[in-house]
């Protein structure tokens, strides 16, 4: 809260009692609550400038006068919110609202679930519990929510004393990290579109703010991260026009007391077929369009060697709309400004960023490149460039030898017997060529920015990392099915498959098994386990995409021959094959079915990419672009867990056993880099205390207030959220060691110096002396309803402030 920016506490905390870096937090956090009671109470300056804290600590300073009036605007800005927009008013505490966690509901089924989201979004209530887990109703309009102001209010207070809120999540993540000195990580999960993606922002949002640094230039750079990337792997697709068309992990890292120190972004399967096709009605990637507009509003188009009245193929696939966009709304031009301004307070130098400029232009020319049959009598299998200049203007921006590159395209080297012979292209295999290479340059481009990010978003070296503890916040693409599904859909949809397995491990099947080997007779709740779906996916060796794998080391295989490979060997009721269509299969994903065309499968699978054009790439004088193809790949813009390795089972719970057990692997298909990259992002986010949000599309036409009974319904039946309630009700979502309670929570019925056994009847007392009500303790654990951890964070802060005051006092500070 500003008050505790008021007071300048010396920093060095005192030896005894406490732990040091708990120290100054606590403090201010006691005063500050203190005198906010005290100022609800009686909202006077003068009043407030009485108070004994002031008087000892500030004697008569006047500037505290000015600093206190701000204080005071600022309240009276949120009353008048407060009474502006009813569901969110400041002064909420203890109205508590059975409303906003369904785990209230008496009535317990589909239909009182729905009735009371649907009564809350008419309300503008987006955000309900179910106990600790959030569920977001996308609003699809902006909501007046998000305000700084917001963000003090969800500040370290009682979750029941402000209605639902993605802010309150968030401090939940953090007030835990803090208070335990533990990793946390925010997992949000729904399908395209239902707003996973904002809320990763807004979250980023409130941790900044929590997490402030004195260092304000980092907090402005991390606030810039997403906005960059996005920029590069977000595209319009026919669901979203924002939609994340690769995964991010993005790790918030702190010291232990709380201050924001640095980022981490992992990346995880661009969707790279996007730069060179789009479906119909989508688009590439947004940076394209905006550093076309950009430069096309600069005037700077012909240095980049790019036409003025029609845009390069890559990004024209809608002809002539993209050209009228640009021509008449400029947003896109504002966007590439916007852009830039993110590169500058990152921190890429000029040199860098006109190297990336070079690159994606390269790419749009790279684009315009055709081929053409040569036909004579004895070769009708060579190609050549009908349009020389597209060549040389790609060529020329890639900073490599023109010939060189037609070369690359249009032929290939084979080695036989020791002898090198040169082979050329078909007109198909030369365009083929082409766009893996445009495919390869914009996905090494990407993985280049995300690297680099990391390293200008380090932890600076003075501030010990050692100690550092991180959020992790999971925004991937969501769940998807469009008429047509590709390659890329079953990779995203697995991925989904994946996360959904992740939440279930969590609320339903690892909270049983405990209660079992605890002894504890709690009531199983059924839910819709995943399992079987994903190891038909994922199993080796005859998973899908193990399947996938073997066909594609068959050179005469096809995508006919790959489906019947998997109908002769996926032997379950989620396979099934529709009669009449060839390439087509169906899977019964958790989500829905969804059927896929399994054209170009084996290609995409495949992936290759000629050693000839690696080679030319390598000679190119960008710098950049040098160090991309550069060897190894893994030094290069390779994401850094590349270099890690590692992959062994397919088994996720393995993964939560023993994280750190991988082998090394090698990448080869996509298949193997995809089934790597889950097990990489797995391994990241079992190491953190889960925290879920699960997004939801009211409606399927973007409209705001508007909800659709039967899509709610579907996502709430697919996402088990019925289950999850039925859970939260009856189940202990918190279950810690004995000796671990002990240890976080002794000062709630021991002297401060005390060091009490982890024993259970030293958990008695703690909990005896809490005055909760029904927990249990098991053999080991004590097992706690989700709110009670919230109640005992409480006491606990309360106590420690106490203690910390009196240290104060015997320190002399406070007179
Ligand atoms: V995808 O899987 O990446 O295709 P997301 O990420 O789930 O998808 P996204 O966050 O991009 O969805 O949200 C889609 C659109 O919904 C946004 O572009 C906004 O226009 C809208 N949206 C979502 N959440 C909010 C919100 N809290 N306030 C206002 C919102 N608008
Ligand atoms: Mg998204």
């Amino acid at each position: 809260h500003p008050v505790k920016t008021l007071f300048k506490i010396p920093r060095n905390p005192p030896p005894t009692l406490l732990h040091p870096e708990k120290w100054c937090r606590g403090f201010n956090h006691f005063i500050s609550q203190c005198l906010i009671k005290d100022f609800e109470k009686r909202p006077s300056v003068t009043h407030l400038l009485e108070h004994p804290f002031i008087k000892q600590v500030h004697g008569k300073d006047m500037s505290l006068q000015k600093q206190l009036a701000e204080l005071i605007q600022e309240q009276q800005q949120l009353g008048s919110i407060a009474k502006t927009r009813r569901p969110y008013h400041v002064d909420r505490a203890d109205k508590y609202s059975l409303d906003d966690d369904l785990v209230n509901l008496e009535v317990l089924n589909e239909d009182t679930i729905i009735q009371q989201l649907q009564k809350r979004y008419a309300d503008l209530q987006i955000y309900t519990y179910v106990g600790d887990i959030l569920i977001a109703l996308n609003p699809f309009q902006n909501l007046s929510i998000y305000s700084p102001q917001f963000s003090r209010l969800y500040h370290g207070v009682k979750r029941s004393s402000n209605p639902p809120h993605i802010f309150a999540s968030a401090d939940a993540a953090y007030q835990s990290m803090v208070t335990f000195s533990k990793d946390q990580c925010i997992i949000i999960s729904g399908e395209s579109g239902a707003g996973k993606t904002e809320s990763a922002h807004l979250i980023v949002q409130h941790l900044t703010f929590l997490g402030k640094a004195n260092n304000r230039a980092l907090r402005e750079k991390i606030l810039q991260v997403n906005p960059l990337v996005e920029a590069f792997g977000n595209a319009c697709t026919a669901i979203n026009d924002n939609s994340s068309r690769f995964g991010k992990y993005l790790e918030m890292m702190f010291t232990p007391t709380g201050a924001v120190m640095g980022a981490k972004i992992s990346e995880y399967l661009l969707e790279k077929s996007r730069v060179v096709k789009q479906a119909v009605g989508e688009k590439n990637f947004h940076i394209f369009y905006y550093i076309y507009a950009g430069l096309y509003h600069q005037k700077k188009l012909s240095e980049y060697r790019l036409p003025d009245k029609k845009p390069p193929r890559y990004i024209d696939n809608e002809t002539g709309r993209v050209m009228h966009d640009i021509v008449t709304k400029d947003s896109y031009g504002r966007q590439f400004e916007a852009i830039q301004h993110c590169f500058r307070i990152i921190g890429f130098t000029d040199e860098e960023v006109y190297s990336v400029y070079r690159i994606l232009t390269g790419i749009l020319n790279t684009g315009n490149i055709e081929f053409a049959a040569i036909s004579s009598q004895h070769q009708t299998d060579k190609s050549e460039v009908p349009n020389p200049e597209a060549l040389d203007n790609a060529a020329a921006l890639l900073s490599i030898g023109s010939e060189e590159l037609q070369e690359a395209l249009t032929s290939h080297c084979v080695v036989t017997r020791g002898e090198t012979i040169i082979r050329t292209n078909t007109v198909d295999k030369a365009a083929d060529v082409r766009d893996a290479m445009s495919k390869a340059l914009y996905s090494r481009l990407f993985s280049w920015i995300v690297n680099r990010i990391n390293t200008l978003l380090q932890p600076d070296k003075n501030i010990c990392a050692e100690n550092g503890m991180n959020v992790g916040i999971l925004d991937i693409f969501g769940f998807e099915n469009f008429t047509r599904n590709s390659f890329e859909q079953l990779c995203i949809n697995i991925a989904n498959e994946q996360i959904q397995f992740y939440f279930n491990q969590h609320i339903f099947a690892l909270e049983q098994m405990e209660y079992q080997s605890e002894g504890i007779d709690a009531t199983a709740v059924e839910y819709e386990d995943n399992r079987p779906l994903l190891d038909m996916f994922l199993q080796k060796p005859m998973g899908l995409l193990s399947l996938l794998d073997e066909e594609s080391r068959f050179p005469q295989a096809t995508d006919l021959t790959l489906v019947d490979k998997f109908e002769d060997n996926l032997r379950c009721k989620y396979f099934w094959r529709p009669k009449g269509v060839e390439l087509s299969f169906g899977i019964q994903h958790y989500a829905g079915k969804v059927l896929y065309d399994a054209s170009a499968f084996l290609e995409k699978n495949r992936d290759t990419l000629p050693a000839d054009v690696v080679v030319v790439l390598r000679t190119s004088e960008n710098k950049l672009l040098q160090q991309l193809f550069s060897s190894p790949l893994t030094k290069t813009g390779i994401p850094a867990f590349m270099d890690k390795v590692g992959w062994s089972a397919v088994d996720t719970m393995e993964v939560m056993r023993h994280p750190e057990e991988t082998t090394n692997m090698k990448r080869q298909t996509m298949a193997s880099y995809f089934r790597y990259s889950l097990m990489d992002l797995l391994s990241k986010m079992v190491v953190g205390q889960p925290h879920f949000i699960r997004c939801i599309k009211p409606n399927d036409d973007r409209e705001a207030l508007m909800f659709s009974h039967e899509r709610v319904l579907l996502q709430l039946r697919y996402t088990g959220i019925l289950e999850t309630v039925k859970i939260r009700q009856k189940g202990y979502s918190h279950r810690i060691l004995f000796e671990e309670f002990v240890k976080r929570y002794y000062y709630l019925a021991f002297k401060a110096h005390e060091t009490p056994l982890g024993s259970r009847e030293n958990c008695l007392a703690i909990l005896e002396k809490s005055k909760l009500d029904n927990w249990i303790l098991g053999k080991t654990k004590v097992f706690l309803k989700y709110y009670h951890i919230e109640q005992l964070n409480l006491f606990l802060r309360e106590v420690i402030g106490r203690v910390v005051v009196m240290q104060a006092y015997i320190k002399g500070w406070l007179g």
